[in-house]
């Protein structure tokens, strides 16, 4: 018995030493990124993606769209959350660098401060696609394409429904803005647009705009100091559903009706958001999709094959109104 318990226990000692040679082997040859052009051994594309955080309902349907597409396209995703912070993403990026994965992917929290790391993937040879937000780099070199929406037109195409909603007005328009994350290419760019529309009407005034950072605790918290400041508050423009959201909140605390007495407007059109236009508490939403996984995966084998892609690629988007979306929202697939 004993002896026989001494054979088995070595016998599965080898077992063991086997497997951990295989192991060893198979990511030996895995993470060998040589001659092929970086294809590992059983031919799949690895891409290191480097995302944002999770601050809001939009950013929760991008993350899931890029993870199925990478499923169904068969690429191997190497997955960063940020959690908003740029020093997370550089250093995301450089492990990806060191990893020598194929492409490298990332929706960079602000615009401004890149050209180093990008410099740094490029001298390896590894593409870069920007998805989602845009950098201000001025060397376009330094990345393949950037696949995402025009958030200028968001913010005008918001302005413009509040200029036609505003027309007959006699006296002044207050308006109050949440903006998103500070020095982020969406807060500029739709804080941009929104003004050049509203230019339209000189009685249309923002009265108070800051930083909500894109969450609902930031949007009620901001929200609150701007109802406290300011007794009258007509108008709220969120540069996201999900700030708006949280604005409801402090509205409804202040005793004032959403959608009535301040009329909502907001970008994105998540669930959530579209379930408050529905029900009356919003009156806008200019739509952002995040559906961009497919996209991506299918831009990172053209890049990884040395295929020239356009330099910047816009997703179709539409906008909403509250009968509007009634009719969308059973369809909503995020
Ligand atoms: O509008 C917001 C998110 O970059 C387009 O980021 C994205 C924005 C989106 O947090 O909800």
């Amino acid at each position: 018995m004993n002896t026989g318990n001494s054979i088995s226990r070595r016998g599965f000692a080898t077992m063991l030493a086997a497997g951990l040679l295989a192991t060893g082997l198979t990511a030996c040859s895995n993470s060998d990124t040589g001659g092929d052009g970086g294809k590992k051994a059983d031919g799949k594309i690895v891409l290191g993606f480097s995302q944002v955080g999770a601050e809001s309902g939009w950013r929760t349907a991008n993350t899931n769209s890029i993870k199925e597409a990478a499923g169904a396209a068969g690429i191997e995703l190497k997955f960063d959350d940020a959690q908003q912070k740029q020093e997370n993403q550089i250093k995301a990026i450089r492990n990806y660098i060191q990893q020598k994965v194929d492409v490298i992917a990332f929706s960079p929290v602000v615009e401004s401060g890149w050209d180093t790391v990008l410099k740094e993937a490029k001298d390896a040879g590894i593409p870069v696609i920007l998805t989602d937000r845009a950098v201000d780099s001025a060397d376009k070199s330094l990345y393949k394409t950037f696949l995402g929406s025009d958030f200028v037109k968001e913010g005008r195409l918001s302005g413009e429904w509040l200029v036609e909603q505003t027309k007959s007005a006699t006296g002044p328009v207050n308006i109050v803005e949440l903006q998103g994350t500070t020095g982020s290419a969406p807060a500029n760019d739709r804080k941009k647009g929104f003004a050049e529309a509203i230019a339209a009407n000189p009685n249309l005034k923002i009265i108070a705009s800051q930083s909500g950072d894109f969450t609902r605790a930031g949007g009620k918290q901001v929200m609150e100091q701007f109802l406290k400041a300011n007794p009258k508050i007509d108008v709220l423009f969120a540069h996201n559903d999900d700030m708006g959201l949280g604005a409801l909140e402090a509205i409804t605390a202040a005793g004032k009706v959403p959608g009535k007495d301040i009329t909502i407007i907001t970008v994105d059109a998540v669930k959530d958001g579209m379930q408050a236009l529905a029900g009356g508490k919003f009156n806008f939403i200019a739509e952002c999709s995040p559906l961009l996984g497919p996209q991506l995966m299918d831009l990172a084998k053209k890049v990884h094959a040395g295929e020239t892609v356009p330099t910047r690629i816009e997703t179709e988007e539409t906008t909403f109104t509250q009968e509007q979306a009634k009719e969308a929202l059973p369809n909503r697939k995020y």
